[in-house]
């Protein structure tokens, strides 16, 4: 029987093994979400950087430029953090290089294999396509600066409750199901008192709180193919 383990920050990465595993990555609020958003909304590729100016220098490539820092886009740089920026016509058809406080430091720090992005806004497609493969998988939390969120391990809770026919040894898999069960009905109350969602209630971005934790909004399934996310995978370059 496969395995699901949970990995609760990019930090704890030196204790798993992610060879020959499926590995999903999850930022809930909301980098993977955006990508998700994007992706399905009509946008070529995101290329996930960990560092701002090599995430800069894209423009001159021909890339829109996307950062985030603390929640805030930083100045300079086309568009920010809010899947709602990644639905309009303005970005449909154009490739965007990406640098976040931990989604984007998360999948770097993930390897050079195949890497699923998910999120609450595609975690059927997600579910389905790990039924199917019937292979071990690994669950990447971003977190916030190495430490452990709630969101993104509900998010790795609601996988472990979907995931049929998968032994579950790993404590943190156990404990996030546990924590996703008595939550699903209400994600947005049981994270009031979170962290990030007290961060990002000054920023005044409600909606995209409310949008992120929204269940089953796209069927996409995104990957990371040697270092650029897109859903454009099956046999052509996304370049
Ligand atoms: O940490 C990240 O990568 C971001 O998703 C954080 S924020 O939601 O934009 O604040």
């Amino acid at each position: 029987m496969p395995s699901l383990e949970i990995c609760f920050s990019p930090d704890l990465l030196h204790l798993y093994t992610l060879e020959n595993k499926k590995v999903v990555v999850a930022d809930i609020l909301r980098a993977t979400s955006c990508m998700v958003t994007g992706l399905a909304c009509g946008v070529k590729s995101f290329t996930p950087f960990a560092d701002l100016e090599e995430c800069r220098q894209m423009r001159q490539k021909g890339y829109l430029i996307a950062a985030e820092r603390d929640g805030q886009t930083i100045d300079g740089f086309d568009l920010g953090n809010s899947p709602f920026s990644y639905m309009s016509d303005e970005v449909a058809g154009k490739k965007v290089a990406f640098t976040t406080t931990n989604g984007t430091q998360a999948i770097q720090k993930s390897g050079k294999g195949e890497i699923l992005i998910g999120s609450f806004l595609n975690l059927q497609a997600v579910t389905d396509f790990l039924n199917a493969s019937g292979e071990d998988v690994v669950v990447v939390c971003a977190g916030w600066k190495g430490r452990f969120n709630l969101e993104d391990t509900l998010f790795a809770g609601a996988l472990s409750m979907n995931l049929v026919n998968y032994s579950i040894n790993d404590d943190a898999a156990l404990a996030a199901k546990y924590l996703y069960s008595i939550s699903k009905n209400n994600l947005f109350q049981f994270l009031s008192n979170s962290s990030h969602f007290s961060r990002l209630k000054k920023l005044n971005i409600q909606k995209d709180i409310e949008f992120c934790l929204s269940l089953n909004q796209y069927s996409n399934l995104p990957k990371v193919i040697n270092g650029i996310v897109t859903n454009n995978y099956e046999g052509n370059n996304p370049l």
